[in-house]
């Protein structure tokens, strides 16, 4: 793998200088290479886009039970991003359908309400979309869209009830400090239907991991939403509007689709559904992590095949792999059980008997029943969850 440590003299200075400036990269599609960055705040990461930044977590981080937040990824829509947020002057707004406007200081959230913690999952709707087929545009990640961290602040329930939001409210929208770069591009805005946003589970994080945010995470305060894709986790939450009509805007209905009341949000490029609902709940997946694809493995001895499972919130109850194509499939071992809404770890033990080419799967089952497709497509790169192959060789 090509390590490059680039310097990216862009405006901003998100990313850190330490070798003389090369021509500025636009998209790590476009090239065969990875491409890897220290971003501020940030260690080596891989590269997809400078501006906005979008920042993919190596895989051999998907080790440990936390994704660091140091390598933590990074996914903005707009390149107006602030490159530093006051903790002393930040105001939380709430408003709209309540009976008073609320402005929350940093010290009012950490000091009014009671802290509530959750391990949860944030895994962008586009990760692993560099291996769709047929490919689809959109940011190309690999498996490192996504990280499981402990997530500490408060309860969105807390801060409606305390806003005074009014039973007739039938969505809560969300707004970050990001703005766009022309006035033509909408400002990322995403929503919740009003009971799921008091569920007492949806939260307002200010600590990540037992630290307050990385900026490039969203500093100082990131909307949690167990369980369901991050595009909904807005980061530098800095306006809450709680809504009497239903919410129209342009990020919860036109991107961010899926094809609706279809398992997986599949379709068929010669075949696109018509009728499209906005992205939710992760649908049950598991990848490969260790050893990474196409490394030598030795025959006749035990290898420790290690991989992540997770799902919308129902919970991982197995992890099976298979060493014949799928025609038999053994229980993997699962790691600790850190709640309904993380990853679980597994690994499996795997003995290569002869010398050659080896391809293993890996499926997950959760307490709902549901599991993985054999093949799975649909044009956005949305929720990839196809039972994933490992190319191994033994020699
Ligand atoms: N304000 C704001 N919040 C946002 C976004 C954004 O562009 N602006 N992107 C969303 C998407 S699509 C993802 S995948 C997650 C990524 O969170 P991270 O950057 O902490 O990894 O943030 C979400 N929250
Ligand atoms: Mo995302």
């Amino acid at each position: 793998m090509k390590q490059l440590v680039l310097c990216l003299a862009i405006a901003a200075g998100y990313f850190s200088c330490s070798a003389p400036s090369s021509t500025p990269i636009v998209n790590k599609a476009d090239s065969a290479a990875d491409i890897w960055v220290k971003a501020d705040g940030k260690d080596s990461m891989l590269l997809l886009t400078d501006r906005p930044p979008n920042l993919e977590t190596p895989l051999k981080y998907f080790l440990e039970d936390y994704t660091p937040n140091n390598v933590f990824f990074v996914r903005w829509h707009l390149s107006g991003l602030p490159s530093a947020v006051s903790e002393d002057t930040f105001r939380l707004r709430v408003v709209g359908n309540i009976t008073t406007d609320v402005a929350l200081s940093m010290n009012d959230l950490k000091t009014k309400f009671t802290p509530y913690t959750i391990t949860a999952l944030c895994q962008c709707s586009g990760n692993s979309r560099s291996f769709f087929d047929p490919r689809v545009p959109g940011g190309q990640w690999k498996n490192g869209a996504m990280g499981n961290a402990k997530w500490t602040g408060v309860k969105l329930k807390d801060i409606l009830a305390f806003a005074g939001a009014k039973p007739n409210s039938v969505e809560v929208s969300f707004d970050g400090l990001d703005v766009p770069p022309l006035p033509s591009t909408p400002d990322f805005v995403k929503s919740l239907k009003y009971d799921h946003a008091n569920d007492g589970e949806v939260m307002i994080a200010y600590e990540m991991n037992g630290e307050p945010l990385p900026l490039l995470n969203g500093y100082p305060l990131k909307l949690v939403v167990p369980g369901w894709y991050a595009t909904y986790w807005v980061g530098m939450l800095s306006k809450i509007e709680v809504h009497a009509e239903p919410f129209e805007g342009f990020w919860m209905k036109k991107a961010y689709m899926i094809p609706k009341g279809v398992e997986n949000g599949n379709e068929r490029p010669d075949s696109l559904a018509t009728i499209m609902e906005p992205i939710n709940v992760m649908d049950v997946r598991s990848i490969f992590v260790s050893p990474e694809p196409n490394q030598t493995i030795k025959t006749g001895e035990s290898s420790k095949i290690q991989g992540l499972a997770f799902d919308g919130g129902f919970g991982i109850t197995k992890v099976e792999l298979s060493e014949d194509n799928g025609k038999t499939w053994t229980l993997a071992t699962l790691g600790p059980d850190l709640g309904k809404y993380s990853w679980r770890r597994w690994h499996y033990n795997f003995t290569p008997k002869q010398n050659g080419d080896y391809s293993l799967q890996v499926r997950a089952t959760n307490a709902k029943g549901q599991t993985q497709p054999a093949h799975h497509w649909n044009r956005s790169g949305y929720m990839r969850n196809e039972i994933e192959q490992l190319p191994l060789t033994a020699k």
